[in-house]
């Protein structure tokens, strides 16, 4: 037991910032006044002639003013001229903002001029300020890269694309910086795998070369038809950055690899309709097939009302709109990227997109422009009317559910006909600065991929749990049983390194916990309740991953239960950031939302650590909550594993953890001078 008051631990990061700070700016004040010491006692060795003093300040002056006025002007004509021809690669000049719901205006990046959303994680304004920017070692940054997610080779990476299965092969395409660590000139990278973690890096599949995707082939999907051919569309933001829908075919149905795309001569296939901005028409799902024709759906809005439009096609060249909408929900704003398939009620197996029929429900998922992150809902698609309606209004796209708490966006699902599941992929941004993204070359990753079904328990959410093959990875296994962890304790657990951990984890909390205590909690909320050091009579209590030694960084996966008035318990998984780093200059968010933990059931969570990355999913993948998290101390040998309960009266008891350390997926190009062992 490394403390019995896990306050000195768990208590708020302020401290930590503080110790920081005020070591940076006695700092400064100590080199400032020696400076000044020193000044003065060379001004006064030196007896300096008033004229020839006069004339030295003039001429230093006026060259200064000089080097100031031809600097500005050239400055100012670069920029206007990046900004018409948008064919800037360098980093945005714009100040650094929040991961924030809506940038003021003057500070809106590249992405935005460009007519999507800002892409970057952004600290706030008046943190800026060269003594507070923390000094990274490229040790430090060289850690970060994780080691079995799916990363490009270098530079930046956002949302998944078009992900197929096709004979034999996973093949995945994603939204790719050629030439920075920033969002810009987005072209189709290519990868493809057996197991979907294991990947080999393609040739690039698309890249902006016409006027009609001049400035980015962006996000698009896969139809597979039923004579074996396959279509891609996707949206261009055109050379005047209007957004169109075009189309591409693979050149060679028959190399497994599609290596080659070839597009359509006839594209654009689709301009925004009249009533819709030609900026927010965006991201066309997967097709399904419906009396004979194929539909799809495109995300946008009507003022604040993000909407889905669906198109009816029978080749894919020709569209018809279908009158009203799939579905709209007011005040959620642009919907990018939406997904929409069906899930079963009754059996175990994903579905393909077209399937229907008793049985049947269709989830509607959303990406919101406005906050970055994806909703979704379950409910009923009536294909005579082309209506969807979520089966409870109040957690409808958009104001319920998210498919997770933490850093993920833009998803994309596919059905996976191999293992007959439906398979779903979620781009990770960064939560470090965009200076650390270009020192060390590379943002964003996506998360493991995903198997998605309905919960037949609760009936009421979908069960997302990392695809099976990952654990292909696991090597070494540690197993701790009936660990008895007390009210405000931390314990070490002794398995070496923990920078790549798959971890399972199963929790029981006394019976007669509840009774004991008639403290109502029905406030309770992940975000702002101070987090793992808000302690009440029932957590949090759970485990600190990527600590160092003494506990000074610290990410805390836990549960929380509240009860509510009425007597119920009310359980809530979240991830407390804030100790996460000494650094001042990354995310230290609390993250979390309620779980549904039924009656039968112990809290159970599982982790997955990679490096930088944190992937947490509770009762079986009920919650899920990812995580970016930069530690400066708690890094290669140093990183430590705890379970701790920080609850002020109950014990919890550790019926259970298995933790295996992970191997890496040693992600390479393909060799095409030779088969693939
Ligand atoms: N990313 C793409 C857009 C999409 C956005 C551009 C979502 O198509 O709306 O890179 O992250």
């Amino acid at each position: 037991m490394v403390d019995t008051n896990p306050l000195l631990i768990l208590s708020s990061s302020s401290s930590q910032d503080h110790i920081y700070h005020a070591s940076t700016s006695q700092n400064r004040n100590h080199s400032s006044s020696s400076i000044d010491e020193k000044t003065a006692g060379w001004i006064n060795k030196r007896p300096f002639k008033k004229p020839i003093l006069l004339l030295l300040l003039c001429t230093t002056f006026g060259a200064i003013f000089f080097l100031i006025v031809v600097f500005c002007v050239t400055y100012d004509k670069n920029d206007d001229y990046n900004i018409m021809m948008n064919t800037s690669s360098s980093t945005p000049t714009a100040p650094i903002i929040i991961d924030t719901d809506s940038p003021p205006e003057t500070l809106l990046g590249r992405g935005v001029r460009e007519g999507v959303s800002e892409k970057c994680f952004r600290l706030p304004p008046m943190d800026i300020g060269a003594d507070l920017v923390f000094p990274w070692t490229n040790s430090m940054l060289a850690w970060q890269r994780s080691a079995y997610h799916f990363q490009p080779p270098n530079n930046w990476m956002n949302d998944p694309d078009g992900p197929l299965f096709y004979k034999g092969w996973y093949h995945l395409f994603y939204q790719w910086n050629p030439d920075s660590a920033i969002w810009g000139n987005i072209t189709w990278g290519h990868a493809v795998s057996t197991d979907l973690i294991h990947w080999l890096y393609l040739p690039l599949a698309m890249v902006p070369d016409h006027w009609y995707d001049f400035n980015g082939v962006w996000t698009g999907s896969a139809t597979l038809l039923t004579n074996g051919s396959i279509v891609m569309i996707y949206t261009g933001s055109t050379d005047k950055s209007v957004q169109v829908q075009n189309v591409a075919f693979p050149a060679n149905l028959s190399d497994p690899l599609l290596l080659h795309w070839v597009k359509y001569s006839g594209n654009p296939v689709l301009f925004p309709p009249p009533e819709i901005q030609l900026k927010d028409f965006r991201d066309p799902t997967t097709a399904w097939f419906v009396n004979g024709k194929w539909r799809l759906a495109i995300g946008s809005k009507v003022n604040t009302t993000g909407i889905a439009l669906v198109y009816e096609t029978l080749d894919f060249l020709e569209y018809k709109l279908l009158d009203g909408w799939l579905h709209a929900v007011p005040t959620t704003g642009m919907w990018e990227c939406v997904d929409f398939y069906p899930v079963s009620t009754t059996g175990d197996n994903g579905l393909d997109t077209s399937a229907n029929g008793p049985g049947v429900k269709h989830v509607l998922k959303a990406s919101l422009d406005d906050n970055k992150h994806d909703y979704y809902a379950i409910g009923t698609y009536a294909l005579e009317s082309d209506s969807w309606t979520p089966d409870d209004p109040e957690m409808d796209v958009g104001i319920g559910i998210r498919y997770d708490y933490g850093k993920y966006y833009a998803s994309k699902s596919f059905y996976d006909p191999k293992k007959e599941r439906r398979v779903l992929w979620g781009w990770i941004g960064e939560t470090d600065s965009e200076n650390a993204d270009i020192k060390k070359d590379w943002a964003g990753l996506q998360s493991i991929p995903r198997e998605v079904v309905f919960d037949k328990k609760t009936k009421s959410n979908l069960i997302q749990w990392p695809v099976e093959e990952v654990e292909s990875l696991r090597l070494v296994k540690k197993e701790f049983k009936a660990l008895d962890v007390k009210a405000g304790s931390v314990l070490p657990l002794e398995i070496g390194a923990a920078t790549q951990l798959d971890i399972v984890a199963e929790f029981e909390v006394e019976s007669n916990a509840l009774e004991r205590t008639m403290e109502a909690d029905v406030l309770y909320n992940c975000s702002t309740s101070n987090g793992a050091a808000g302690r009440g009579v029932l957590g949090p209590f759970g485990l600190l991953v990527l600590a160092d030694k003494s506990c000074l960084e610290q990410t805390a996966i836990y549960f929380y239960v509240a009860k509510g008035t009425d007597g119920n318990l009310k359980s809530f998984f979240c991830t407390d950031q804030s100790r996460s780093s000494l650094a001042n200059d990354v995310g230290k968010q609390i993250y979390g939302s309620i779980v549904p933990v039924l009656d039968d059931e112990k809290f159970t969570m599982r982790i997955l650590v990679d490096h930088s990355i944190v992937e947490a999913f509770a009762q079986g993948g009920r919650t899920c909550i990812t995580s970016r998290v930069y530690p400066t101390k708690a890094i290669y040998e140093a990183a430590k594993l705890f379970v701790f309960n920080n609850a002020t009266e109950n014990s919890v008891k550790v019926t259970s953890l298995q933790i295996w350390q992970m191997n890496s997926s040693f992600i390479r190009w393909y060799p095409f001078d030779k088969d693939v062992e």
